[in-house]
């Protein structure tokens, strides 16, 4: 296999320390495995950029990285530029630029990974979020600012080819596994865009009789999340809706430091992007003690995405065994700081491959 090239924009925050772990587990698994020569770029990319330049990455900026084969992204967001101006500057340009429009939350119940829960069970599910549309839109305003009269109007987008071709992807993926599929839906008090939702989710459905699938109102479907996380399989959403249902997966899987995401354009026509679901955390930035877990399985995610799922198993596996070994961070009631995590996740990988 040829060399493959890796974007890196580590971004804000957490995003250097936790996206600098991640890189040490995937240089310490290349030089364990021949197979793999991956090869990266950093880009300095996100909010010191901004405060610079004026802006979260160059113009040409997605132009530059449509060449890799993938993007290794660790997060966005600092407090004294507003949120949508971060998100909307970096993140969802990429998503965008790169028709990323699966958003791939896998949530598992690792082994030494305590849940919030009392009787949690194996916990191991899928979150598939749209990822280019719904109700991440710049489509409205804003009028008479400044005054009683004042207005703020957001469009949601929902188009057939961008419901469908999420939900299609998310029956295949049922499919694939327990054959059980969750539609996340609001169509009682969002009248227009979420029963059609519901409508092509229907309508899909028809070529999938093997597949069990439901709707379900997303609050309704929120507190199942907690009550009975081991009934669900694969669950399909709106971007907002993904969004919120993935985080609360991800916290009652032992903490959001763990859970990746893959946003994926399924047909490589361009580059994928792999990140933790986290954010860029300010309170605990700069202090070495984030957990570098999430950064990690999102490279475990690239990998298999690169066509390297053994490497991808490995790495997620030493991970695993890592966190069981009772090695854990602050936020899952350990003591390591993230430079410890990661070199017991490296002594393990070694271990796993002796
Ligand atoms: N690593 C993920 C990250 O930085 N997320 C920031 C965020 O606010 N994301 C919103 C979203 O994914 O919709």
């Amino acid at each position: 296999m040829a060399t493959q090239r890796i974007a890196v924009i580590a971004g804000d925050g957490i995003g250097p320390e936790v996206i600098a772990a991640g890189r040490r587990t995937l240089d310490a698994l290349q030089a364990l495995d021949a197979t793999l020569d991956l090869e990266y770029v950093e880009f300095p990319w996100g909010s010191a950029y901004y405060l610079e330049h004026g802006h979260m990455m160059p113009p040409d900026g997605a132009q530059r990285l449509a060449e890799f084969d993938a993007i290794y992204f660790g997060a966005v967001g600092w407090p004294s530029i507003p949120d949508h101006v971060s998100l909307w500057g970096l993140l969802i340009p990429m998503r965008r630029s790169f028709d990323q429009y699966i958003n791939l939350r896998p949530v598992r119940l690792l082994k030494g990974v305590e849940s919030p829960l009392a009787h949690p069970g194996a916990m191991d599910f899928v979150m598939v979020r749209e990822n280019t549309e719904g109700e991440y839109s710049d489509i409205g305003g804003r009028i008479f600012s400044g005054s009683d009269r004042e207005i703020a109007i957001q469009e949601s987008v929902f188009t057939r080819v961008g419901v469908e071709r999420a939900v299609r992807y998310a029956y295949e993926l049922a499919r694939s596994r327990r054959k059980r599929l969750t539609g996340a839906t609001k169509s009682n008090g969002i009248r227009v865009t979420m029963p059609f939702f519901d409508e092509v989710f229907r309508a899909v459905g028809e070529d999938y009789p093997d597949v069990t699938a439901a709707l379900m109102h997303a609050d309704a479907l929120a507190a199942q999340l907690v009550l009975r996380p081991r009934e669900f399989d694969v669950i399909v959403g709106s971007n907002l809706l993904g969004d919120i249902l993935s985080e609360v997966m991800a916290a009652v899987s032992g903490s959001i430091g763990i859970a990746p995401s893959a946003n994926l354009n399924p047909e490589r026509r361009w580059p994928s992007l792999f990140e933790p679901i986290h954010g860029s955390a300010p309170d605990i930035a700069g202090q070495g003690i984030a957990n570098p877990s999430g950064a990690i399985w999102a490279a475990s995610l690239m990998l298999e995405s690169l066509g390297h799922a053994q490497a991808g198993q490995r790495l997620l596996r030493a991970l695993e065994d890592t966190l069981a070994s009772g090695v854990r961070t602050r936020d899952l009631g350990g003591d390591a700081d993230t430079e410890r995590m990661t070199d017991a996740v490296i002594a393990t990988l070694r271990r796993l491959e002796a």
